[in-house]
């Protein structure tokens, strides 16, 4: 009940005094094996020999259950495309405990209506054929723009998963110049052949033109979550990284470049920690080619994509 209240309901106070109760308990040099040996101890409410009582006798406290299937509750709102961690808490304390119940609310944002329409369809895995031909189709859409370009899926499909979560795309072009023309590609008149349906699908992430968040529906498949994003050549190599993942080795690859270079190390570039006094400021990136190099200016070997599954 501690790491439920802390984790996931961010209920701090509530998970203290479990935390408190729980070292209490564990700190005991004896297994407790009745309520009478903790119901003197200081700290000992009427309502945690209650619980202790219960779980003794039943081995079970329903409490307990109650709140896991809260938590779960919770935990299916917060799945919900573009719904996160903290408005899952929110729509729950509001009333929603179900996916259905969000199909009629006004207050959610256009990427969450479709999160919740589609739902079904989006949690669904996609098997890597699939995947590979939304890859070709994108290239094909991408080479009437800018003929040359470079298209690769990334993700868990470059790490050679049988099945994705969703479509990772990236996209550059080796002649920077074609670099304006390239970042058109993601406005969704390009890639509404994706969609059978115009009102449907293609949605902008953010306000930037280089990236694109959508849902798409292809050749009679279940609809699918995609990203598309355009990188220029120069950076592709640290975005190529970035987005293959997975999102612990780049949690541990930045990590490292951080304290044992001082380097900051992102999509965008591996960069070089500056001070002066109290400024600090990091400098241009590093140039890499590849992800080979990256590895190499951090002193690591270089995993192929499929060693990247932690
Ligand atoms: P999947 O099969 O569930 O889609 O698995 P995945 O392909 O590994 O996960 P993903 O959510 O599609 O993300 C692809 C990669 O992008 C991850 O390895 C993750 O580390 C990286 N990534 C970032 N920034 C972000 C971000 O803001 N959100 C997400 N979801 N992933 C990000 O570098
Ligand atoms: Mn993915
Ligand atoms: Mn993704």
């Amino acid at each position: 009940m501690w790491h439920l209240y802390e984790d996931v309901l961010g209920d701090q106070w509530r998970s203290l005094i479990y935390r408190k109760t729980v070292n209490k308990l564990r700190s005991l040099p004896y297994k407790v094996t009745s309520v009478e040996q903790i119901r003197e101890m200081y700290g000992v409410g009427k309502s945690l020999v209650k619980m202790v009582k219960e779980i003794l006798g039943t081995g079970q406290l329903q409490k307990l259950d109650n709140l896991k299937a809260q938590v779960g509750e919770i935990q299916v709102l917060g799945s919900v495309w573009g719904i996160g961690a903290i408005q899952a808490r929110e729509l729950y304390k509001k009333g929603f405990r179900t996916v259905k119940d969000l199909e009629n609310y006004s207050s959610l944002t256009s990427m969450q209506r479709m999160g919740v329409k589609y739902y079904d369809d989006i949690n669904l895995r996609i098997p890597r054929d699939e995947v590979a031909d939304t890859e070709k189709f994108v290239r094909g859409v991408v080479e009437t723009l800018a003929p040359g370009a470079w298209v690769n899926a990334a993700g868990s499909y470059r790490r050679g998963k049988p099945t994705c979560g969703d479509v990772d795309i990236l996209i550059t072009h080796p002649d920077g110049s074609r670099f304006t023309s390239l970042r058109c590609c993601t406005h969704s008149s390009h890639l509404h052949l994706l969609c059978s349906h115009q009102d449907l699908l293609a949605r902008l992430g953010g306000t930037q033109p280089d990236m694109f968040m959508g849902i798409f529906h292809f050749q009679g498949k279940p609809y699918r979550r995609i990203d598309i994003k355009v990188y220029p050549r120069h950076v592709y190599a640290f975005a190529l990284l970035a987005f293959t993942g997975n999102d612990v080795l780049n949690r541990k690859i930045r990590f490292l470049a951080r304290v044992k270079f001082g380097y900051k190390l992102s999509d965008q570039g591996l960069f070089i920690r500056e001070s002066k006094k109290k400024d600090v400021w990091f400098t241009e990136s590093i140039p890499c080619e590849t992800e080979r190099e990256i590895f190499e200016k951090l002193g690591l070997d270089y995993p192929e994509p499929h060693d990247r599954n932690w």
